[in-house]
């Protein structure tokens, strides 16, 4: 599993030329290092802006990645010192478990039609077999004319590309990837218009493959000084895994005992060593607390 995620890790990391990124260190145990990255492309200048793991964006307690920032930014290429888009209200949200993905902002254009590409972290969670979960996909994409002479986002790609990628797994067998199918949208002079799609329609997708990972992107060509805006979340649902299970293998059992003790007495340690495991597995009597008045409980259920 950490080879896995390494792996993306440091394609993600190649990707953003970000060099000193490492999966290794300093990050939540579930997500990569890099939480969120917007990549624009306009003519030849290119802009980065990357939300890299930290302390200060991740809560312990619950397990949740969140960032956000309402100032507007501008997305400057640093060779050729080109405004190249603009950044508003962008932020991120990544849950451990259950697992949950939200993305939202909006992207103004530059004086030429703008590639712009809005990547999540990989998100890593407890596995969750063939035929026992469920994924959801929920995205609105809006676009405003703010130059009065008519704006569009479009898909890249082939006709028929969605804008938006849901994924699940590093290898994304087929089954698990959600495509939305926005193509694309296009308003007159000054116009707006913003559109909704869910994937499925109602209820979630059957997942047919074990997962373990999950991110989204959105890719789109937008219109020179325009803006487009974007709101999507990514739930995935999978089986609860029973209390006591500490090592999430879906059953309590003696192989539990050692990963209880480690939840009990050392919770970095815990998260280091069963990654993609719930710690909370191990509150037993249920006061939403790990300590000694879990133990009598926990010898009760082996
Ligand atoms: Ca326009
Ligand atoms: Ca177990
Ligand atoms: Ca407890």
């Amino acid at each position: 599993m950490t080879t896995h995620l390494g792996t993306k890790c440091g394609m993600f990391a190649m990707m953003v030329l970000l060099s000193a990124a490492s999966c290794i260190h300093a990050r939540a145990d579930f997500v990569s290092d890099i939480v969120l990255s917007i990549d624009v492309w306009a003519g030849s200048s290119h802009a980065t802006y990357v939300v890299p793991f930290s302390g200060a964006n991740y809560d312990a307690t619950q397990r949740v990645v969140t960032w956000a920032r309402t100032t507007s930014t501008p997305l400057i290429d640093p060779n050729t010192s080109m405004t190249v888009a603009t950044m508003r209200n962008a932020s991120l949200s990544i849950r451990h478990y259950p697992p949950r993905i939200l993305i939202a902002g909006q992207i103004t254009a530059g004086a030429q039609n703008a590639v712009v590409l809005i990547r999540s972290g990989w998100l890593q969670y407890p596995p969750i077999f063939a035929g026992d979960g469920g994924g959801r996909v929920s995205v609105s994409l809006g676009v405003a004319d703010l130059n009065n002479n008519g704006a569009a986002v479009d898909a890249i790609g082939e006709e028929g590309a969605g804008i938006y990628l849901a994924e699940s797994n590093e290898f994304v067998p087929a089954g698990v990837e959600f495509t939305e199918l926005i193509n694309a949208i296009e308003v007159g002079a000054g116009g707006t218009a913003t559109v909704f799609q869910n994937d499925p329609p109602q209820g979630t997708r059957q997942l047919d493959y074990d997962v373990w990972g999950a991110s989204v992107e959105l890719e789109y060509t937008l219109t020179a000084m325009d803006r487009a805006s974007y709101n999507t979340q990514f739930n995935i649902e999978g089986p609860t895994f029973p209390t006591g299970d500490l090592n999430c293998d879906g059953v309590v059992n003696n192989f539990d005992i050692d990963p209880f003790t480690l939840a009990l007495t050392d919770e970095a340690g815990f998260h280091a060593t069963y990654p993609t495991c719930e710690i909370m597995n191990a509150d037993i009597n249920g006061d939403n607390a790990i300590d000694n008045f879990d133990i009598d409980a926990f010898l009760e259920l082996l």
